[in-house]
């Protein structure tokens, strides 16, 4: 893990996550049901401008959001999934350093994660 990872439940509680192999190709993945993940980039060398997040969201169109923020609590964008049971990217770009970001998700399997 190149970032620091962590996960709260919704409201605050504990988060419920797990690993699994969702997409079936040997590798396992970050089950998220439900949960919120915090990403941190404050630790890394280099500036993080763009995300790239593959996931199957079970859930509908809208309800796993990405969100990215800067230094300073500020945010820079937001993204949800447009699909529900199938594979696709969440992808965040912004012109300004990300320094942490969220994945909000209730019922989400998170295959990669890609920072630019
Ligand atoms: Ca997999």
């Amino acid at each position: 893990m190149i970032f620091n990872l962590s996960a709260t439940g919704p409201a605050g509680g504990p988060a419920d996550y797990f690993l699994w192999d969702c997409n079936g190709d040997g590798i396992q993945d970050l089950m998220v049901a439900p949960g919120i993940l915090k990403m941190d980039y404050s630790g890394l060398s280099c500036d993080v401008l763009r995300l790239d997040v593959t996931i199957i969201s079970w859930t509908g169109p809208g309800s796993t959001v990405l969100e990215a923020f800067d230094a300073a609590g500020n945010p820079l964008g937001r993204v949800s999934n447009s699909v529900q049971g199938a594979k696709e990217v969440l992808m965040l770009q912004s012109g300004v350093p990300i320094a942490n970001a969220t994945l909000s998700a209730y019922e989400t399997c998170v295959i990669e994660m890609i920072v630019n």
